[in-house]
């Protein structure tokens, strides 16, 4: 159980904890392994969210996870890049929780996973939620304390 003052100082700011579903960089399963490469490339992160057909989570992908997937025995067959799927290379570990979850099972959530994604009731992709913008709380918390404790006081 998470103390009610510190809840509130975790989740009374102005910007959003959620970054929107518009603004995450994602793929969808069915897109080439090398169509991923090439969007992992240009946004710069080092995993991101890939979607299924309706928008739903599906796992996620990154640059190592396809490097393996094309990989024969020996060496690395780069014709497979342009021939499988996301889906077939993807990892299924991917922290899904839904957008009104409890802060409890963010701050959890994030120990293992650097991004949470959530979903709606229907199942359908938010956005996510990264470590860094709640550390970035942590960090406001860890200085501001006093002084909200001073305010709960009065
Ligand atoms: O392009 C970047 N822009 C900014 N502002 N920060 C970046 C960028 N690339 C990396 N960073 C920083 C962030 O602090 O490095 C950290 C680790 O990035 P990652 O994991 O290994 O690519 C970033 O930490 P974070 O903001 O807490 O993000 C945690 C993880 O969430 C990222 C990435 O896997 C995912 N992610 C974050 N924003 C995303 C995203 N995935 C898709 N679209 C986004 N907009």
């Amino acid at each position: 159980m998470i103390s009610q003052i510190i809840e509130d100082i975790l989740l009374d700011h102005e910007e959003n904890l959620i970054i929107d579903g518009h603004k995450v960089a994602t793929v969808r399963a069915e897109n080439t392994c090398l169509h991923a490469l090439m969007i992992l490339n240009s946004v710069g992160y080092s995993s991101i969210p890939v979607l299924d057909r309706e928008g739903r989570v599906a796992g996620q992908i990154s640059t190592p996870l396809i490097f393996s997937g094309i990989k024969d025995e020996l060496q690395y067959n780069w014709d497979k890049l342009a021939e499988r799927r996301v889906s077939e290379v993807m990892s299924t570990n991917v922290a899904v929780l839904d957008e009104n979850c409890a802060l409890e099972d963010i701050l959890h959530n994030l120990v293992n996973h650097s991004f949470l994604c959530l979903v709606d009731s229907g199942g359908f992709f938010r956005g996510i939620i990264t470590r860094r913008e709640l550390l970035k709380r942590v960090n406001y918390l860890a200085h501001e304390f006093d002084r909200y404790t001073e305010m709960y006081s009065n």
